[in-house]
């Protein structure tokens, strides 16, 4: 089954509806205040729309609304059954500071076909090529750098890689340096690094490290659609992180999930930039208009594309 190709504007809406109405909070140093505008907006529109829509990547549990949490249920019960994930604001620090790179995100895929992931971190390893064995979370960084270089045919100082600029990443990050490797390191926003290696115009070989496990579901379900490598493991940094997990149906703790075991079957992706990024322009305010920029991905239809809208403000 696919989804019907409509629902593609349908959710386009719905991420440029939440990074509307987070672009006033820009600059404004209140990441709360700008999540919780595109956490409103993002369910206004949702339940909007005519389907069963599961919430099952989210922000939180039901104990922590106005979160969009995971098991909410939304739409109007007219339609068909989503599994919905979604990141109505990834990049907070970014709408905060006014820095490059905020995103509103959300994936649809029918119903069971996402991965119900719990809220912890999440080794990841992204290439361009989907070819099984050329880069593989067991593999030291070493043979992955240098199997990448080979099938890309360049020298490792040629290749690229992007990862999150954290602590934990010391020793990767000194590994990559010895081996001459080109390092993106990125402060925040890990959904659009994982997708900086979808097309050589981002100049990313390679994304990988350790980020938010919700944000490699994401980033996920759109490298599937762009016909790309991903692979993750959860990583735990506390056991209450494993209890949770565990009372998620997740028992095998070390397991690596590849593309299918995260996102089955068809999927809709829709990322609309609120600040300017690699990915997508950011919002553009020309009087009561606001033009937008999404990249939506349709894996059935074999479509990725930018999409520009241009809403009219109400006062
Ligand atoms: C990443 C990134 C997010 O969290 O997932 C990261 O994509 C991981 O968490 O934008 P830490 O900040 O604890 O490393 C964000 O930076 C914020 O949600």
């Amino acid at each position: 089954m696919s989804i019907n190709k409509k629902y593609l504007n349908i959710f386009t809406n719905v991420t440029v509806k939440a990074a509307i109405a987070s672009l006033n909070f820009v600059g404004k140093k209140d990441k709360i205040a700008a999540d919780k505008a595109a956490v409103d907006a993002m369910r206004n529109e949702l339940n909007k729309i005519d389907m069963c829509g599961k919430i099952v990547i989210g922000e939180g549990e039901l104990d922590k609304a106005p979160m969009l949490y995971i098991g909410e249920t939304l739409g109007t019960e007219d339609g068909p059954n989503f599994d919905i994930a979604v990141d109505p604001l990834e990049g907070t620090n970014f709408v905060a500071n006014n820095l490059p790179g905020a995103l509103s995100v959300i994936s649809i895929a029918e119903k069971n076909n996402l991965f119900n992931a719990p809220e912890t971190y999440m080794n990841k390893i992204a290439i361009k090529n989907k070819e099984n064995g050329i880069v593989d979370l067991d593999f030291s960084v070493k043979k992955n750098l240098g199997n990448l270089a080979d099938s890309l045919n360049k020298n490792i100082e040629e290749v690229s890689a992007c990862i999150l600029d954290r602590p934990r990443h010391k020793k990767i990050i000194s590994e990559l340096r010895k081996l001459k490797v080109k390092i993106k390191l990125i402060t925040d926003g890990d959904v659009s690094g994982a997708l900086l290696v979808t097309h050589k115009k981002y100049n990313v070989d390679i994304f990988l490290g350790i980020g938010g496990g919700p944000e490699g579901v994401l980033a996920a379900s759109a490298l599937d659609a762009f016909g790309c490598f991903f692979q993750g493991r959860f990583f735990f940094d506390s056991d209450e992180s494993k209890k949770r997990a565990r009372s998620m149906g997740i028992n095998e703790f070390d397991k690596k999930y590849n593309i299918t075991d995260i996102v089955l079957g068809d999927s809709i992706f829709c990322a609309t930039g609120i600040t300017s990024g690699d990915l997508v322009k950011g919002l553009i305010k020309k009087g009561d208009k606001i033009i937008s920029e999404t990249l939506v991905t349709h894996k059935s239809a074999n479509l990725n594309k930018i999409i520009r809208k241009e809403d009219t403000i109400k006062t």
